[in-house]
Formats: structure tokens, C-alpha cells, sequence
């Protein structure tokens, strides 16, 4: 560990303002709780061997110290982060975060124990030889589970997990394909992964994450996982919540590449078949993307705001929402920038913090959302 990490990891931050200097009233953490939410960010330990992800920026980690009470890994748990090969289990990246979010008093909720989706697995796994016929779903199953053991068990605190992401193909609403429904079949393949992960972590909140939004364009999507969610019931799959991710587009119909209007009510009725379902809700990775809206700062800033104020006080209006989880606390380290630049060059704004860690819009919208939020349990 680097004397700069040494230094974050130990909350020891010189030159920083204070958190009331940076806010007014309580922290995020502190609203939410007291209507019985959860509120916390992603946070990422950079590439390997890099001292430059947000991670290492003590002032960054100060903001996750002064706003979080609950902090997940962005990439660290990942298949191809975690696993080099079938027999190594990779984890002194994420447990650097862990170590961080426990010396804080942080709770720390895990993404991801399988994303369903070829892109993301390592290479030696698209290319795993698992045998033919059963002999195959057995392999399948056994890597698959232990992968499920060893990490849950490595992480005793993480009380919440995405266990399988992003297996709806957004444009037909079908079950990816990967190596292991090759070997299992698709719903075999979903449903060992949470009867591994609910085996492993009897009371951990076991969660279906995926990013269908609001927003025209994602009919299929919506459909493609509300008909997923129904077979999770009908076959008893152990899973009790959706992640509803919540990567925000700003409205401009008329810009190219606009991720389109929200369609509220279609929204609505959506959020109302899962709840239906007896799912609660998550909103696992919220921020709002800026590409399409004009360069005045002031102008952005109050319209991803006001974007962020409707959609939180719809889904914080549902009970059944028991976290929110920002996707990034600080603009300059937001996967936006390298995902969707905007086409004038000038950075996004899309997560609460500016990128001179002083608090934007956004979080005022996201008080303000917890403020007005009726009380759970
Ligand atoms: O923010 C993450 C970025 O740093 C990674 O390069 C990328 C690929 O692993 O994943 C990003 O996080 C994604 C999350 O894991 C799942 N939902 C979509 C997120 C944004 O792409």
C-alpha cells in the first residue's frame, strides 16, 4: 500500500473543508436513514496498479466519509477483476475498499457475483472447456458456485448483493447467452447463482440489477425483465429485490442520441408489476448524463437537478425503496466522461460533487428527494 492510500485508507486528510462547509445540515446518510433508506456511492481502486482512481484522491474519500452509509465496489468484484484464472481469487482490490468503508463505520453492499453478459467475462472463462452434455452443467455449476462461496464468504459484512447483472438483452428483452447457459440453460444458470448466493448469505438482500429506464426506448427492456422477475417467482428463485440502476438521461427529444422521454406512466405501471411481485426496490447506480443539454454550467446543473427530483421522489414514494446507491460521488471520476463525452469537449457534470469537491444541484435535489420521502421500515 502507497503512503497516499495509507493516508486515505486511514481517513487521515489534510487541507480539506469540512463537511459543514461544504453542506448545509445532514449528510445524505443522515436523511435517508430517518426515512429508512439507505444512501451510499460506488467507488472505484482505479487500474491496476494506478494511483489514480478516485479511490487513492483523499479528497474523494472524504466526501464518501462525510455523505455514505454505504459504499460497493464499481468494478472490483467483478469476474474479470477478481478472477485471473479458474483457480485465483484476486482480492486485495476490493478489500482495500472494504478495509476503507469498515474504519469509517460504512456499510458495504457487493456488485457484482455474475454479470450475465459475454462482454464481461475473462477470456480463459469464454474459453473454459466444461465437457459435453450433463457432464458440462456439472462443471458449469461447480465453478459457478464455488465463484459464489469463496467471494460471499470472503465478505461476511456485505448484506446486500447484486448477484446476477444485466442478463436482459435491452433489444428483444431475451436471456443473454454465455458459456454457462451454453452448459446449464438460461434460467438454470440464474437461478444456481441465487440459490448459491442465498446458501452463502442466508440474510443478505439478494438483488436482480439491471439498467431498463424511464426513459422511450426501453419497452422491450421493461418487458424483457418484468417476464424475468415473474419466472423468479413461479420457480421459487430466491431473489428480493430489482436494481433498478438509474442512469438518468436529461430530456432533448429533438438531440441526436437523446436517450428519449420519460415515459412516467409506462414507468409507473412497470415499477407496480415488480412491487406487485412482492419485490423491493433498489436504486443501485443513480446519476444523470448531460451530453445532450447546452454548455452553460448553471443551465446543466439545474436540469439534471430537477431530472433527479422527479425520478427520486416517484421511486422514493414506493416503500418498497430501500437503497440509493449514486454512481460516483465526484464528476471528473464518472464512467460518463470516457462512455458518452459531450460533443463540445466540456466535461459532464453528472454526480453531486463537482470536480472541486463542492457540493452541485444534484445533491441538493437528492436532500431534498429524502426530505419529502414518506417513512419506512
Ligand atoms: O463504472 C464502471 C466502469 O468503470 C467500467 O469500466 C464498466 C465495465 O466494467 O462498468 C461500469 O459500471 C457499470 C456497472 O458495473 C453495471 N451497470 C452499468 C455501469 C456503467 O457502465
Amino acid at each position: 500500500m502507497g503512503a497516499g492510500v495509507a493516508a486515505a485508507a486511514a481517513g487521515a486528510v489534510c487541507g480539506l473543508a469540512q463537511a459543514a462547509e461544504r453542506f448545509n445540515g445532514p449528510s445524505l446518510a443522515a436523511l435517508a436513514r430517518a426515512k429508512g433508506v439507505r444512501f451510499g456511492s460506488a467507488v472505484g481502486a482505479g487500474p491496476a496498479g494506478s494511483l489514480t482512481g478516485a479511490f487513492e484522491d483523499p479528497r474523494y474519500c472524504q466526501v464518501l466519509i462525510d455523505e455514505c452509509g454505504v459504499l460497493v465496489p464499481e468494478n472490483e468484484l467483478k469476474w474479470y477483476v477478481l478472477r485471473p484464472d479458474a483457480k485465483t481469487f484476486a482480492f486485495e482490490r476490493a478489500d482495500r475498499i472494504a478495509a476503507f468503508a469498515k474504519a469509517h463505520d460504512i456499510a458495504l453492499r457487493g456488485h457484482t457475483l455474475l454479470w450475465h453478459h459475454p462482454k464481461w467475462f475473462p477470456a480463459w472463462l469464454t474459453a473454459y472447456d466444461f465437457g459435453a452434455g450433463s457432464v458440462a452443467a456439472k462443471n458449469a455449476k461447480a465453478l459457478l458456485v464455488d465463484h459464489i462461496d469463496k467471494v460471499v464468504a470472503h465478505y461476511p459484512q456485505i448484506d446486500s448483493w447484486d448477484v446476477v447483472n444485466e442478463t436482459v438483452d435491452p433489444k428483444d428483452g431475451s436471456i443473454r447467452r454465455t458459456v454457462f447457459s451454453d452448459a446449464m440453460g438460461q434460467d438454470q444458470t440464474l437461478d444456481v447463482a441465487f440459490h448459491a448466493a442465498r446458501a452463502a448469505a442466508p440474510k443478505a438482500r439478494l438483488v436482480y440489477n439491471d439498467y431498463m429506464g424511464w426513459e422511450a426506448g426501453n419497452e422491450a427492456h421493461r418487458a424483457g425483465v418484468l417476464k424475468l422477475l415473474e419466472g423468479f417467482r413461479k420457480r421459487g428463485t430466491p431473489v428480493d429485490a430489482l436494481g433498478v440502476q438509474s442512469h438518468l438521461g436529461t430530456e432533448d427529444p429533438a438531440a441526436p442520441g437523446s436517450l428519449g422521454q420519460p415515459q412516467e406512466k409506462a414507468w409507473r405501471a412497470f415499477i407496480d408489476e415488480a412491487t406487485g411481485m412482492g419485490y423491493d426496490l433498489l436504486i443501485t447506480e443513480f446519476d444523470v448524463n448531460d451530453r445532450d443539454l447546452p454548455a452553460d454550467v448553471g443551465v446543466r446543473d439545474a436540469a439534471t437537478a430537477s431530472v433527479a427530483k422527479a425520478y427520486l421522489d416517484l421511486m422514493l414514494d414506493y416503500r418498497q425503496t430501500k437503497e440509493v446507491l449514486a454512481w460516483g460521488m465526484v464528476d471528473k471520476y464518472s464512467w460518463l466522461q470516457g462512455f458518452t463525452p459531450r460533443k463540445d469537449g466540456a466535461p459532464q457534470r453528472p454526480t453531486l460533487y463537482d470536480d472541486n469537491y463542492r457540493s452541485k444541484p444534484l445533491r441538493e435535489a437528492v436532500a431534498a428527494a429524502f426530505r419529502s420521502a414518506p417513512t419506512r421500515a
